[in-house]
């Protein structure tokens, strides 16, 4: 019969090759050598079978085995849980040397943008903005214009009448007319915004935008003109195009021209382009003279004052900087436009 000290010895060694790889091992451990039915318990139960003298020293030999016990499985509970930490701690490490994601940021539609372009390059040229009402009166639109009653533009075909005999705007003139008759001369204004006309085909849309600019002082000439704009068209597109002025006529401009540029898209070198249609001319511009009567409506003496006004489609130079040539792609919501012009 092995004795009670060879008896914990041989525990202890079993207890020693015994490995907890997790808690539940470990539980298991514990229960195997400190449960009711473990090998510590077991061996306390043989303790009755000594003789009385022997049974204090092996009663408390085996209190410090059971201690011991409890320090091991403890030292390997810390051990486990150390190691959980670490594995824990590994997966789960943020590396905050990693570049931001970063986030989708929305922009402007391609006509604001040149919206704030053309203004803001107006504005540096001393123009302040004004707006106006988009519904208006017959007065404001035409007759203070130089366009009577008569004039064909007035037609029911052309303008959105309001049963009243209001309108909605055909062009931003008439807030250069409120603008005039409320500030008066000198004047230096740059009026955006949508205008309306009875028009819808693949190249027109009811609405759209519209740009002029009035400068109302002594003396101005037709030079400044012609050098204003021609600046504005290098500062709009980035460069300095070949430009041409063209004898033209609007009913409150006298003289009127227009301005070409070359064409942004293939310099005037291809017979078939789709921007230019072979012409190798992009109309751009819209100007002229004030003409005297509209000075006059605008409260301002034509005799003391004169200015020049110019105006261009928004929307189209929207199209030639940005490369657009289909007006949908500007006006319709639908996204399958711009899939199909990318995979075409
Ligand atoms: C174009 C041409 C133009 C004007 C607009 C204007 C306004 C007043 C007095 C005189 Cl209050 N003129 N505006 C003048 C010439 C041309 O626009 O092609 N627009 C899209």
């Amino acid at each position: 019969m092995k004795s009670l000290l060879e008896q914990v010895e041989e525990v202890r060694r079993s207890f020693e090759e015994s490995a907890a790889n997790s808690t539940e091992q470990l539980q298991e451990l514990r229960v195997r050598y400190l449960g009711k039915k473990g090998a510590l318990t077991t061996l306390l139960k043989t303790l009755g079978t000594l003789p009385p003298s022997e049974r204090p020293t092996a009663g408390e030999r085996l209190n410090e085995f059971r201690d011991e016990l409890e320090r091991r499985l403890e030292q390997k509970r810390l051990e486990l849980r150390n190691a959980e930490n670490a594995r824990q701690e590994a997966a789960e490490r943020i590396d905050v040397s990693l570049p931001p994601r970063g986030r989708r940021a929305g922009a402007f539609h391609p006509v604001t943008q040149t919206l704030h372009e053309i203004v803001g390059i107006l504005k540096g040229m001393g123009y302040s903005v004004a707006l106006g009402p988009e519904k208006e009166e017959e007065f404001y639109n035409f007759e203070a214009l130089n366009m009577p009653s008569w004039h064909p533009a007035r037609d029911m075909q052309d303008t959105f009448y309001f049963p009243d005999g209001s309108l909605l705007r055909t062009h931003t003139s008439p807030v250069q007319v409120r603008s005039m008759l409320e500030h008066g001369a000198p004047l230096r204004i740059v009026c955006p915004g949508k205008v309306y006309r009875r028009d819808s085909d693949p190249t027109h849309s009811p609405m759209f935008n519209q740009i002029e600019g009035l400068l109302v002082d002594k003396d101005v000439s037709f030079s400044v003109l012609k050098g204003s704009m021609e600046e504005l068209m290098r500062a709009f597109f980035g460069r300095r195009l070949k430009s041409r002025f063209r004898a033209s006529y609007f009913p409150f401009t006298e003289p009127s021209m227009e301005l070409d540029v070359e064409c942004v898209e293939c310099g005037g070198k291809n017979p078939s382009c789709r921007v230019c249609k072979g012409t190798g001319w992009l109309e751009v511009c819209g100007m002229g003279m004030v003409h005297p009567f509209v000075i006059r409506s605008g409260g301002i003496d034509p005799d003391r004052y004169n200015g020049f006004a110019f105006g261009m489609g928004l929307d189209r130079m929207a199209m030639l900087k940005y490369g657009i040539n289909d007006l949908r792609l500007l006006f319709d919501g639908n996204v399958s436009y711009f899939l199909a012009g990318r995979d075409a």
